[in-house]
């Protein structure tokens, strides 16, 4: 098989990337390990900057989106009893996020790409890339056991943090950046109403809560958990019970509980991977990045990685310029690292770290009280919420 650009991973990098360069007319093949079902199982992000919504707008899926997504204007930080809202229409001059579960937009780009007969190859097992410093790089997979190859002209890597693509760039090149939190969130899906209108993110001594919600119907909630727990650990009782004793008590009052229709602990951590191209593979997303969930920067800084590599392959194959692929790595690494650092900044803002001092405690609670005593601090935090400019 022939085409222009492979894609192994079919996660929502690969698969917008595969939807936004079918829009231009340029040909992709995604190779997926999983099939599309235990895909679309995989419980993650809800919150998309509004760059990413446009992104969608741009592929032409956005329209369950635009129907079922909720725009939100701000959310709130609870903390000593009380909760703080920042307003981020006003601070940021108009700009908002909007919540729409992964899964959903997950599916909604399968959905186009099968519209578009799109070649998407599910259960593509010991996928591996080859020759990437030539001009004729190819993609070697097993199908139903039979070998399988794909001729192109770039491979992009969006498989993920444990993915094949980045293990391919050689270690005297790649250097990696990590750094690892002695925590984890334990997180909830519950056929319930939203405790509230908006996210509730909750510092308390006894560790971080997050409120939030896929829909008026389906409500997500997070709780943070020692490294050391396991999800059979914890019973849907005693989840609601310690999540209680995280929120104010008017949050509390409004609480509906309900059986976990998923429940899982994610692993917090920080990790980069530089630089985000060798020879003809293009890395983007998790195979790149990791950051921890608390700013929900994770899908939206895969999706800044995907704006730059389709606007960068439309220069190549439409306009014949190769300045967007040959400034990859440093503009999308440009903005990974704000997004880490903005990652960094909230989850050490919010949550109970065991080995810190009095004084780190006390360093913690001031942080917390500057930014919702400066206009300027609540501007900063607002625009790197809603997304940073592209
Ligand atoms: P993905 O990992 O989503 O997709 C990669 C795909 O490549 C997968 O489908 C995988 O099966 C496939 N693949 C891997 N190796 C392959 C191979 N060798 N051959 C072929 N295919 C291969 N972000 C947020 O913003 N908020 C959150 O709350 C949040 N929660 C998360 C919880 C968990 C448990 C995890 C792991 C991540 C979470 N994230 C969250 C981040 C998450 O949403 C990622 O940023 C997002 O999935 C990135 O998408 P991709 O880059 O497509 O990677
Ligand atoms: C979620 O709804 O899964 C979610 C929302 C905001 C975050 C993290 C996770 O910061």
């Amino acid at each position: 098989m022939k085409t222009q650009v492979g894609i192994i991973g079919g996660g929502p990098s690969g698969l917008l990337l595969s939807q936004l360069l079918h829009v231009r007319g340029i040909e992709t093949v995604l190779l997926e390990k999983h099939t599309r079902e235990y895909v679309l199982g995989r419980i993650r992000a809800g919150v998309l900057e509004h760059g990413f919504v446009d992104l969608m707008r741009e592929a032409n899926c956005a329209e369950r989106m635009d129907i079922e997504g909720e725009i939100h204007d701000g959310f709130e930080i609870a903390h000593d009893g009380i909760r703080d809202r920042l307003d981020l229409k006003t601070l940021t001059g108009g700009d908002t996020v909007m919540v729409y579960g992964q899964t959903e937009l997950t599916r909604d780009l399968y959905d186009a790409r099968a519209g578009a007969d799109g070649i998407v190859i599910h259960n593509a097992m010991n996928v591996q890339p080859h020759d990437l410093k030539s001009d004729a790089p190819y993609l070697t997979y097993e199908l139903d056991g039979e070998a399988q190859r794909v001729d192109c002209e770039f491979i992009i890597g969006a498989d993920g943090y444990h993915g094949v693509s980045r293990q391919s760039i050689p270690k005297d090149i790649l250097k990696e950046y990590e750094r690892v939190y002695p925590f984890g969130w334990l997180g909830v899906l519950s056929e319930t109403k939203p405790v509230s209108p908006e996210l509730i993110y909750a510092k308390h001594e006894r560790g971080f809560a997050l409120c939030s919600m896929r829909s008026q119907v389906l409500s997500r909630y997070y709780i943070q958990v020692p490294l050391s727990d396991k999800v059979e650990d914890w019973s849907d009782d005693m989840f609601w019970e310690e999540l209680k004793r995280r929120l104010p008590d008017d949050v509390v009052a409004n609480l509906v509980t309900g059986p976990s229709v998923e429940k899982s602990i994610a692993p917090v951590r920080s990790f980069v991977a530089e630089p985000m191209r060798y020879g003809n593979l293009f890395l983007a997303g998790d195979a790149a990045h990791i950051v921890p969930p608390t700013g929900a920067r994770g899908l939206n800084s895969a999706a800044s990685d995907i704006q730059y590599l389709y606007h960068a392959f439309v220069d190549h194959y439409l306009n014949n310029d190769d300045s967007g692929l040959d400034g990859y790595s440093a503009k999308a690494l440009a903005r990974v690292w704000k997004a880490q650092r903005f990652s960094w900044w909230m989850t050490t803002l919010l949550h109970t770290f065991p080995e810190n001092s009095g004084y780190d405690n006390k360093l913690q609670a001031t942080d917390l009280a500057y930014l919702f005593s400066s206009e300027s601090a609540m501007k900063s935090m607002a625009e790197n919420y809603v997304g940073l400019p592209y």
